[in-house]
């Protein structure tokens, strides 16, 4: 069946149910941008002129907030506890619902039993007829529950799910027996998942694929109105717990910030003043979603003590006009070194408190200082005041953004079927070099798959992202894809390893190879210009933009992405 777009919220508003905090923040805020995601259907809905969208069925689990997972997060809605993953989720039921797709929505073991048509009870009672679904959402508790209440059918009909996971997987850890062997097991990982199933909140690594949220959008008049009412000395403290107040040094950079600035928090309290907030600081208690944001057109400065990490909040509040104000981490947080992060199933490093503010938006919305070095946060405030700067918010972040991308995925990626790794037949490098050695970056573009001269006879699977889309590139000893693609403007494709792990690739790059081995770790593709020993990859789970190593170079399979959606690459929609 063709999916037809759908403006009307009332059934998904019935269907994600009562009785709950966190369920009535999720419908509030479904409630309140359901304007902003009927225009964006519209526009996507002109933009894909006609197009044929297969209409799926989808089953949501919503893990972390059944009781069996413990549900903590419930009872903190209204108490300062986190709001980011409710925020996350009602948006992604939002977008399958309005993409027009067929929902089921479970928030507990025996619904998701329902729906699944296992047995109940407890125990793993395998599933025995075909999978009613060709999509599940979850995230990782959901993930331990179908384990437990689908025993081994679990494994067969992996392929259809899909798990929201905030901070991101990467593959080293995804892979059970390879995390097991080399110390990347944690509490959370070795799923043996392709790892772009994995579906995160921000783009923190091209590993994962990025689901992400919305934030509310302005129109020209709005934005008008609220660059004329902005308040230039008012400034709101990001932090509605009072330990998110709780910081080293806080005095010395909050009597910097008062000197300047009247200084507003949203602290949940409950009957008087958090000990953690200065008197001199206006809390206005926890606020609702709108309320929240008046204030923030109000102010002119949103500033960030260092926790909680990667948020939507600074998205909020620079798309109300405030310039997010936040500390550089010297070294960056990771699960390496710090309690937050420990335990979680990836190593990526945290450079502030915020990175995708930092990397993706940037002067003069974002400025990223350091806190303990007084003159350099002083002279951010006073350049903060006399910044004029707009409402700004990234089109991924935009209702319209998050439906295409999430269209994208529904229509095109496919974890179930084969993916044969067919070889080019030659793989040759345009462009100059400079001998047979390499020195820096180098390109192979590769226009389609007929330049590339695949053999005739192979039946390609349509790639997604497209052929078009890649350009493999040679990182430097030490350097990820991620850092490698990134450097040359690019993103690296994990789906795209596939066609450059092979001879042809090492051998279009004139790699000088003694000996090309093909094992099981997950820097490779690569090679070590020392030793002239080339290695590929012989576990697909194991491809990796993430992974690196001081001794080798690796092969990197980069794309390029379209502005405001690093997910999507230029021929991809
Ligand atoms: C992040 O979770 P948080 O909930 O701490 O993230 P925030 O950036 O504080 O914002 C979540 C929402 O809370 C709302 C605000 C945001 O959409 O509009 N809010 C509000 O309604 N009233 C207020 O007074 C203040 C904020 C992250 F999202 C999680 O994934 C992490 O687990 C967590 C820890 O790093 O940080």
């Amino acid at each position: 069946r063709q999916a037809a777009f759908r403006t009307d919220l009332s059934v998904l508003l019935d269907q994600v149910g009562t009785g709950k905090e966190s369920l009535s923040f999720m419908k509030r805020r479904i409630r309140r941008l359901a304007q902003q995601w009927a225009t964006a259907a519209n526009h996507l809905d002109a933009k894909l002129e006609q197009r044929w969208r297969d209409q799926k069925k989808i089953l949501v689990h919503v893990g972390f907030l059944t009781e069996e997972s413990g549900d903590v997060f419930s009872p903190k809605v209204l108490k300062g506890g986190p709001l980011g993953e409710m925020v996350q989720w009602a948006d992604i039921l939002t977008a399958l619902h309005v993409l027009g797709h067929n929902l089921k929505i479970s928030m507990s073991v025996k619904e998701l039993q329902g729906f699944l048509g296992v047995p109940p009870g407890r125990g793993s009672c395998p599933l025995t007829g075909p999978l009613p679904f060709d999509l599940i959402y979850t995230d990782y508790h959901g993930l331990q529950q179908m384990k437990q209440h689908m025993g081994l059918s679990l494994k067969k009909h992996k392929c259809h799910i899909r798990v929201i996971d905030t901070f991101g997987t990467e593959p080293a850890y995804n892979h059970e027996e390879y995390a097991t062997l080399h110390g990347y097991r944690t509490n959370w990982g070795y799923w043996n998942l392709n790892v772009r199933q994995y579906m995160t909140m921000f783009p923190h690594t091209p590993d994962n694929s990025f689901m992400g949220f919305v934030s509310e959008e302005l129109n020209e008049t709005e934005k008008r109105s609220i660059q004329q009412n902005k308040v230039n000395s008012m400034a709101v403290v990001y932090g509605k717990e009072a330990s998110m107040w709780k910081v080293q040094g806080k005095e010395g950079f909050l009597q910097i910030l008062h000197r300047y600035m009247e200084v507003h928090g949203t602290v949940y309290y409950e009957t008087q003043r958090p000990p953690e907030v200065p008197a001199f600081v206006k809390n206005h208690g926890l606020l609702p979603q709108n309320e929240l944001q008046q204030l923030l057109r109000k102010a002119k400065l949103f500033i960030g003590f260092g926790f909680p990490y990667e948020g939507p909040a600074p998205l909020e509040a620079i798309a109300n006009g405030c310039i997010f104000l936040q500390p550089k981490f010297h070294p960056p947080h990771s699960s390496l070194n710090h309690e937050f992060f420990r335990g979680k199933p990836t190593s990526r490093e945290v450079s502030s408190q915020h990175p995708y503010a930092e990397q993706y938006i940037g002067r003069p919305h974002v400025m990223t200082v350091d806190y303990n070095n007084s003159l350099e946060f002083d002279s951010a405030i006073r350049e903060i005041m006399r910044t004029k700067v707009e409402p700004y918010l990234p089109y991924e972040y935009t209702c319209e953004g998050m439906l295409e991308r999430v269209h994208s995925y529904i229509q095109h990626q496919d974890f179930c079927a084969p993916e044969s790794p067919f070889i080019p037949a030659n793989l040759s490098r345009q462009g100059s070099s400079s001998g047979s050695r390499i020195t820096g970056p180098l390109f192979v573009p590769l226009p389609n798959s007929t330049a590339l001269g695949w053999a005739s006879n192979v039946t390609a699977p349509p790639a997604w992202p497209p052929l078009s889309s890649l350009r493999l590139l040679v990182s430097q000893e030490g350097q990820s894809c991620v850092e490698a693609c990134h450097s040359a403007s690019f993103i690296c494709e994990p789906a795209h390893f596939r066609f450059i792990n092979n001879k042809d690739a090492l051998h279009g790059l004139e790699v000088q190879c003694e000996v090309v081995d093909s094992e099981i770790n997950h820097i490779l593709p690569a090679f070590s210009v020392v030793r002239r020993e080339c290695g590929l990859q012989r576990e697909p789970l194991l491809f990796s933009c993430a992974g690196h190593s001081p001794k080798y170079r690796r092969l990197c399979p980069c794309r390029d992405f379209r502005h405001g959606q690093v997910a999507l690459c230029r021929d991809c929609l």
